[in-house]
């Protein structure tokens, strides 16, 4: 194509299309979380399952992890095996029946399937999705990071309707919520498959990096072997007792820092990676720190958060009945309405505009602001009586100023920073360090209780504050190991 294609707000038709599939599958997935946390902990009685309230905390943390190390896994095979196209398409298949799974009223083992058939689907269409917005675009146009914007804009619509539509239904059934989460990965696919031909033309349907034929054999062969060493694991240790959800949530947590450290280290040894590219390795690290620190918090949005929207807030407030699944759309409305302000702030800084790592302290900052702010309700008011909910509105804001300064600009970052040979891996990195700061989440929810509400939002939080501070006197150090990337 040598004339670039105009047909959707000026960008390429495709944007269009991967606009509103990744539209519906935010919707899908951000209006099954916003009520599954309130499914797990809600009585029998009530249309939940009655789980422990700690448990359903964890199990959130753990299933956000799982979502996003799943990337790694259906990066490699879009790279390798389908092509992103196929991989989007697939991904939506299982999510949509992941949904529907939980849509049938029943039992627990349906609860498990659906979460399998999410974290797998959801890690082969998520990151391929995005990494085709980077594709409807040639090298040199400059209107990607528009259509990146775009792009983010569609993810939070999707993020801010859900929770309102979901949210609403929960009251009537929980199924019926879950429900509506499958038609909207349903609608999703269907826009997906209708205007795919017409508005991506070739775009992710090559595969970039094909096994050959000795490679498939071998690889499969692997895979085959795995999956035989884990059933055979899990039908020895689930019996006995040995795989209990403590030994899984601390499993997910050793992966979740594990997986990142062996990236760095088979990215700086390896032979492809310049000596330049190792400098901007070395950079990497603390942003990539930063970054999971920031997510950490910003996800506890939807288990801590959520439990404190559930049980220590009015949700009969200004003669309104609020469902606490609503809060769940403050993060994607303030992103909505925020983002342009941002990028008008950045634009009219001009020179003084931060630089990377200046925005990912600036983001640590505002996200230890935000838990700090929401330990003052008890601080001033004890934990005894319910709480306005403008408190958890002015957290969920502050947080989103954070957001607005890493989220925009980290995936380019690692575009920039990571070594060229590993560019096909770049985006599944990045999402990376949103699934370690859920494995560490996994972990640390357990300190929550509405007792120790300020020590656990004092301790998040201040480390969150410390680490902004430390990384804001970095900066220019981590700028220069950059090596002119700005
Ligand atoms: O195949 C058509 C394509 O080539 C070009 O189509 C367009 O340019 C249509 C432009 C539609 C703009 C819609 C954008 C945002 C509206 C968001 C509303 C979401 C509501 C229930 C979802
Ligand atoms: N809310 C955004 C999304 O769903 C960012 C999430 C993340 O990167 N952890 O894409």
């Amino acid at each position: 194509d040598s004339v670039p294609q105009k047909g959707f707000f000026g960008h390429p038709k495709g944007l269009f299309t991967l606009f509103f599939t990744e539209f519906w599958e935010r919707f899908s997935y951000y209006g099954m979380r916003a009520i599954l946390v309130y499914y797990m902990y809600y009585e029998v009685s009530k249309g939940g399952l009655g789980m422990d309230q700690t448990l359903a905390l964890s199990i959130m943390s753990i299933y956000g992890s799982l979502v996003y190390m799943s990337g790694i896994i259906g990066g490699w095979l879009a790279d390798r095996i389908f092509g992103t196209s196929k991989a989007v398409f697939y991904g939506g298949i299982l999510i949509m029946f992941g949904h529907i799974a939980l849509a049938i009223p029943g039992s627990i083992a349906l609860f498990f399937v659906s979460m399998v058939l999410i974290v797998l689907g959801t890690g082969l269409l998520k990151p391929n999705v995005s990494t085709v917005v980077g594709d409807l675009y040639a090298e040199n146009d400059n209107r990607r990071d528009a259509g990146f914007s775009i792009f983010y804009m569609g993810i939070n619509l999707g993020g801010f309707i859900a929770p309102l539509i979901v949210g609403s239904l929960m009251g009537v059934s929980f199924h019926l919520g879950f429900g509506i989460a499958a038609v909207g990965m349903f609608v999703g696919l269907v826009m997906f498959v209708l205007t795919k031909k017409k508005n991506l033309g070739l775009a992710g349907t090559t595969v970039a990096n094909p096994l050959s034929p000795a490679e498939r054999k071998k690889v499969f062969t692997y895979i085959g072997l795995g999956i035989v060493v884990i059933a055979v694991i899990c039908a020895i240790a689930i019996p006995n007792g040995y795989l209990t959800f403590e030994t899984f949530v601390n499993l997910i947590g050793i992966l979740g820092i594990l997986i990142p450290t062996m990236y760095f280290i088979v990215m700086y040894r390896s032979k492809k990676t310049t000596s330049v590219e190792r400098s901007r390795l070395i950079a990497y690290i603390p942003l990539f720190i930063a970054s999971v620190m920031f997510w950490a918090i910003q996800e506890q949005g939807s288990t801590i958060l959520a439990n404190y929207a559930d049980k220590r807030t009015q949700l009969d407030f200004a003669g309104l009945h609020i469902s606490p699944a609503w809060f769940q759309s403050l993060n994607p409305l303030f992103v909505i309405i925020l983002a342009p302000v941002f990028a008008w702030l950045w634009v009219k800084l001009g020179k003084r505009e931060p630089n990377i790592p200046q925005k990912f302290s600036l983001a640590l900052l505002f996200s230890g602001l935000s838990f700090i702010v929401i330990l003052l309700p008890a601080y001033f008011g004890g934990t005894d009586s319910l709480v306005n909910p403008l408190w958890l509105v002015l957290s969920y804001l502050i947080c989103v100023l954070g957001e607005l300064c890493l989220s925009p600009v980290g995936l380019s970052a690692t575009t920039k920073l990571a070594p060229a040979a590993f560019s096909a891996q770049t985006m599944s990195l990045w999402f990376l360090s949103s699934a370690a700061a859920q494995a560490i989440n996994a972990q640390i929810v357990k300190f929550y209780t509405p007792e120790t509400e300020m020590v656990y939002f004092g301790t998040v939080g201040g480390a969150s504050l410390v680490l902004g501070f430390i990384l804001l006197m970095l900066a220019p150090k981590i700028q220069g190991f950059m090596k002119g990337i700005r």
